[in-house]
């Protein structure tokens, strides 16, 4: 039996965009991906999130879903341009009422919020006045927005997450282009990441000074990062995965727990990466009372210094002329419906990598899950290589646990299907199925799996 420890957190996950839907309904203002949706090719089948799961009338039945698989705790977001449908100025008491009610739904069901204040639906207001994650005014605008969350909901919410994932808004949304707001640069993502740090640390600061006090929760920022294994044992390899890791998440993670940016970054990318002042550090270092991170998947990575090869780096790999790294995976590793490789032993070793370099800090997987073609059939799904994907997960955090790794919890991502963003609603990460034409949500055969992990506490594994 793996056993995890008695007060471990057991969650699941999902963002404002991805499943609320009513995405003009009760005052909400437009955000960068309704708007995003719009625009021809960007997503696939042309599919948006304006219905997506319409979890914003089935409130009552989802919550409902969530008690029934026993969960213990559930990562939602809020969509800023519901609260703030121009992102700045006037609030819209509908949309707090919403997140209100969410609320007290979950408390009632002894179900912990943690909520996620960013996940990527900024106000299209601020894409257009202030050029978003690139404005001068962008992180004041978020610490406003964030304050208005904390004196809403702060007397019931204790588990507060700024940001989620600023890699991926840095990298997909300013560099590669594929995620809103599409922009392609080389050095965009610098200036975005800046701002999003900034963002995370002037929010932490109004919440510590306020709040926490009084409200007695918790704030961090939760960041992904997938494992890059050396190719081969020389040194050159070596120098190449642990460069990788740092322009993927010691870029965000090293200014919270070190007080500036990884030094690989600072020589390589010389004035394109924007420095902090005093000021900006002091409230970024030790801004983070947890390390939220989101896990998917393990490359190769072999350095590349005078020798990219053109097409070996794809998906996930970051600006990588600026790393001098090459990427791969193994042929034999099973992939995903993403072609994300399944590897747990990557996982653990992440886990006590990041132990290591930030001096143990308490770890929450806020997200970890895999997208597979699901068939339902005679009103099930049988879903196995979902089970297997997470007993691995789950085997490998256990084994860091084991370890020494200083683990809180675990959120699989995602608790129903929903819209993959640019996937649309092809690609499906949910333990509950949801049928196309009514909405109604299934369980698949992972949901009820789960569900006996959380209340046993642990699982029977094979491995
Ligand atoms: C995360 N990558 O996105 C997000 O937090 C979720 O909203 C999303 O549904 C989930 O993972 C699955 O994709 C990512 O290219 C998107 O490395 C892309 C990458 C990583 C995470």
């Amino acid at each position: 039996m793996k056993k995890f420890p008695k007060d471990f957190v057991w969650g699941g996950a999902t963002s404002s965009y991805q499943i609320e839907g009513a995405w003009n309904e009760d005052g909400k203002g437009p955000s960068i991906w309704d708007v995003f949706c719009m625009i021809p090719g960007k997503v696939a089948n042309g599919d948006t999130g304006n219905i997506a799961c319409d979890h914003y009338h089935r409130l009552e039945e989802d919550v409902a879903l969530m008690k029934k698989l026993g969960l213990k705790a559930y990562r939602f977001s809020i969509s800023w341009p519901r609260i703030i449908p121009a992102g700045r100025g006037k609030v819209n008491d509908k949309g707090l009422a919403f997140y209100s009610k969410l609320i007290d739904l979950l408390l009632e069901n002894d179900i912990e919020p943690w909520v996620t204040l960013y996940h990527w639906d900024l106000p299209a207001a601020l894409e257009f006045e202030m050029d978003g994650w690139l404005g001068e005014e962008i992180s004041d605008a978020f610490a406003k927005y964030a304050d208005v969350c904390f004196e809403a909901f702060g007397d019931r919410v204790k588990n507060w997450i700024t940001i989620n994932e600023a890699w991926v808004v840095a990298i997909l949304g300013y560099g590669h282009g594929v995620f809103a707001p599409g922009k392609k640069s080389n050095d965009l993502p610098y200036l975005a990441g800046h701002n999003l740090l900034k963002a995370h640390g002037k929010a932490v600061d109004i919440y510590r000074k306020k709040y926490q006090k009084s409200q007695k929760g918790r704030i961090g920022i939760t960041n992904n990062c997938d494992w890059r294994e050396p190719l081969t044992n020389s040194q050159a390899d070596k120098e190449a995965a642990e460069r990788a890791l740092e322009f993927f998440i010691a870029w965000f993670a090293d200014p919270i727990y070190k007080g500036d940016y990884p030094e690989s970054m600072k020589s390589r990318l010389g004035k394109r990466l924007p420095s902090f002042t005093n000021e900006e550090i002091a409230l970024i270092k030790d801004s983070s009372d947890f390390f939220g991170l989101n896990h998917y998947t393990t490359m190769y990575a072999a350095d590349s210094t005078g020798k990219i090869e053109e097409g070996s780096v794809y998906g996930n790999g970051g600006l990588s002329e600026d790393q001098d790294v090459n990427l791969s995976v193994d042929p034999n590793w099973k992939l995903t419906d993403m072609q994300w490789a399944i590897v747990p032993w990557g996982c653990q070793k992440l886990l006590e990598w990041l132990a290591a370099r930030y001096d143990n800090p308490e770890i929450y997987i806020t997200e970890n899950g895999c997208a597979f073609d699901d068939i339902l059939k005679d009103g099930k799904v049988e879903d196995a290589d979902r089970i297997a994907f997470f007993e691995g997960y789950l085997t490998a955090v256990h084994a860091a646990i084991q370890n020494g790794v200083n683990m809180g919890g675990y959120f699989i991502w995602s608790l129903m299907d929903n819209f993959e963003w640019a996937s649309g609603y092809d690609k499906k990460f949910g333990i509950t199925y949801i049928e196309k034409e009514t909405l109604n949500r299934i369980p698949k055969d992972s949901a009820l799996w789960y569900a006996e992990v959380i209340r046993k506490g642990g699982f029977e594994s094979k491995m």
